[in-house]
This record gives C-alpha cells, structure tokens and sequence, in this order.
C-alpha cells in the first residue's frame, strides 16, 4: 500500500472503501486507470442503491403514500446536494439527465428551437468529445446554422486569440468543454465565459470532467448551462446533471413530453410544470439520484482540496516516471492539466499496448477516446490513456510503467 504523503488525506482508508479495486484481473491485482471513462463506486452507494431497491422503492412526486413521499424526498435531496456541490443560486436550477450526453442534446434541441436560425453561428474547440459535436451538427443540419471551431496549438492548449476573433454578432452560443478528457488540458473557461458574456453570448460548460476532481461554482464562473455524468463522479450509471441559469432554464421550451413535466392537459393545449420538472419527463431514474446523492456525500467526505492535491502529485509522479521510457511522447502538454496523461510509444499501436497491459491486470483506455476530429487533427489513430483518480497510487504507476516496458519488449 502507498504511503500517502499528503496530510489529512488517508489513502488506504479510501481505497478500503471501493470494494472494484480490490480484485485480480487475469491473475494480476487491479490497476484501474480507467477513470475518466468511468469511476469505481464506493460501498456507500453500492449500499444506497441496495437500501432504495430493498425497502425505498416507488415513483416519485406522484403518490401520497409513505414509500412515494420517501423516495421523493431522497430523490430530491440530491438536487439540494448538486446545487451546493457546484454553488447554483436555485435548487430547480438543476436538471437531472442521463449524462452530459443528454444535457447536452437537451439545450441543443431546447435553445436551438428558439434561438438558432440559417446564417447563425455556434463555437465549440478542436478538443470536444462528440457529445459536444454531433448534437450541434444535428442542430445545423435542422437550421442552416454553421459550426464554427476553434484551434488548438501542439500543446493541446486552445488558441485564445483565434476565439476572440471567431466571436462576432453571428455567434449564438458557445459550447466548450472545460477539462478536455483525452489530453487533460484545463481550458481557461472564467475567461472563455466573461468574453462570451461582453459580446451577451451564452456559454454551456462541457463539465464531465471536471466535477470528480474539483470544485466548480457556476456563479464564479457564470456559466449559462453547466452539464455532467453521475457515473464519473462514483455515482451509479445513467445519472447527470443540467445546470442552467433560472432566466434560461424559464425560457427555453421543453424537450421531452409525458408525465411529470406538465400542469394541464387537453387535446387542444397543454401547460407545463414549473423547473425543474419541465425538463423532466416520465419516471426518472429514481435510484441512479439516489445514489449519486451518495456519491456526493462521499466527495463531500474526503473534500475537494484533498482530492485535486493528490491527483496533482499523481499527474506529477506519473508525468515524471512516464517520461522516463524512450520513445514515449506526451499527447497534450498543456501547462493547466488534469490527472489524464494520453501518450504514444513508437510505432506500437495503442491498441496492442492496452491488450498487453490488461493481460497485466492494468486497465487503461486505448483508441481516439471520443475525440475522432481531435485525432484526426493531430494526425494519429488514437493513444493510451491513463486517467487518475483520488483512490490510485504512485505503486500502481510504477506498475504501468513496467508494464510499457514490457510491451517495448514485446512490439519494440
Ligand atoms: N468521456 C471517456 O472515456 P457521457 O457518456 O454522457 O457520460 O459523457 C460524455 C462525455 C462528454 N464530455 C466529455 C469531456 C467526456 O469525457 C465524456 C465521456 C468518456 O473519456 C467516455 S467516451
């Protein structure tokens, strides 16, 4: 076990507590560098969605039976949860969704429908994941509207100068990811947003990223649409969040028809429900926010500043030790990074490699993550990727890193 070298922050009491990383793959003790595909779940949750399923279950905001009016206000009290977790002025500011995915196609649909027309404009960056592609792509095939990009320089860091200059009284909205999840870079979004905002141009935050390793305060920030998975932040699958301000949120029409999101129904006309139930139709995924209410409670146990200092020393450790391996090269140097390292060694293709170290008990993501123009961009088939969270340690990197040596033997 890692001696942990920072105070306050007991890692061996953390990973006690996600009963994944204690488990051999192909006969070797897990590494799990997968985590920003996906995060492992503690106990806390496994036990929270037990407990639900076991003696909670029942719909939500619609009997007035004891089990229904639990298990609303369990549901519920996560929505009081996320909005102090990201600091929303509003509970009914946050929308559960099924991910950033369906946040983002929310808005896309929603604001495209009132606002985006032929000739308008809508800037997002070389480094999006398609979510934040293909939902706009749709959006201008539907309107006419045009996709406009911006840069990116070697580093994997986003050319400022050439989104200042793309903003014009064409732009409508500007959609950009905050932590880019196959190069780790931080993009600087407090200014992203505050030039957007000069021009009065809205801002949604791709945040998938973000929100496991460090506090956000989309008041600070001033961010219009925030959105994020659940599952990456050790709640359970099929979870995420829409933060929209209370102004936009009231404005844009709803996405998605059915029970829960309406007032008044009649064959000629029907009313909607106040936020956030508007952007909430049909029975929702009850234990999912259940669960990532957990999740939350776990985040909010071990703190937010204890989380990113040890996943800076491990980005550190493992930029350092990597680095240490000829031939590597680093995908994304950016001088703001999050605990992703995306490299290549040599020739050997990142599939071959993951193949090899998973046979070594070391789960990393090999391939374009996502992120198929930013490959093509860069002119490469795809990386490896290893991606940290709170719960690993130095020793499971040290173990990566014999585990590329092994590879060089095997390909090199
Ligand atoms: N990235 C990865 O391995 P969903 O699938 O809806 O939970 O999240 C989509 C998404 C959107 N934006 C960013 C920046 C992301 O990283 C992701 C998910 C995973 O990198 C799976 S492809």
């Amino acid at each position: 076990m890692s001696t942990q070298t920072l105070p306050g922050f007991d890692l061996a009491k953390v990973r006690a507590d996600f009963p994944t990383l204690h488990q051999e793959v192909n006969g070797k003790p897990l590494v799990y560098f997968d985590n920003a595909a996906t995060s492992q779940k503690p106990q806390l949750v496994i036990d929270r969605l037990d407990q639900y399923y076991a003696r909670e279950n029942s719909n939500v905001h619609r009997g007035v039976h004891t089990l229904s009016q639990q298990a609303t206000d369990a549901y519920e009290h996560t929505r009081s949860l996320v909005q102090q977790m990201i600091n929303a002025q509003h509970q009914h500011e946050i929308i559960y969704t099924k991910g950033t995915t369906e946040g983002i196609n929310l808005i896309a649909f929603s604001f495209g429908q009132k606002y985006i027309k032929e000739g308008d404009e809508i800037i997002i960056s070389t480094m999006e994941h398609h979510s934040n592609i293909v939902p706009w792509q749709l959006l201008c095939e539907r309107t006419g509207a045009k996709l406009k990009v911006v840069p990116i320089f070697e580093s994997g860091e986003l050319d400022f100068e050439a989104y200042k200059n793309m903003l014009s009284e064409k732009t409508k909205l500007v959609s950009m990811v905050y932590i880019s999840n196959s190069l780790g870079t931080i993009n600087p979004m407090p200014e992203i947003i505050k030039l957007a905002h000069e021009r009065d141009i809205p801002v949604l935050v791709d945040a998938a990223q973000v929100v496991p390793h460090m506090a956000v305060d989309v008041q600070e920030l001033d961010a219009d649409f925030m959105v994020f998975s659940g599952h990456k932040m050790f709640g359970p699958t099929g979870t995420g969040i829409l933060y929209g301000k209370e102004k936009w949120l009231n404005d844009l029409p709803p996405w998605m028809g059915g029970g829960d999101m309406i007032k008044v129904v009649r064959f000629d006309h029907t009313t909607y429900s106040d936020l956030p139930h508007k952007f909430e139709a049909g029975t929702p995924n009850i234990a999912g926010a259940i669960g990532l209410g957990a999740g939350i409670e776990y985040i909010n146990s071990i703190g937010y500043d204890a989380i990113s200092a040890w996943e800076h020393e491990l980005l550190a450790y493992g930029t350092e030790q990597l680095g240490t391996i000829p031939d590597i090269r680093f995908v994304g140097t950016a001088k703001e990074k999050a605990s992703v390292i995306s490299f290549l060694i040599g020739d050997i293709h990142p599939y071959d490699a993951g193949t090899i170290l998973d046979q070594l008990g070391i789960a990393i993501r090999t391939g374009h993550h996502c992120t198929q123009p930013l490959m093509h961009h860069l002119q490469i088939p795809g990386t490896m990727r290893a991606s940290f969270a709170f719960y690993n340690t130095k020793e499971e990197i040290d173990r990566l890193v014999e585990g590329i040596h092994r590879v060089k033997k095997m390909f090199g």
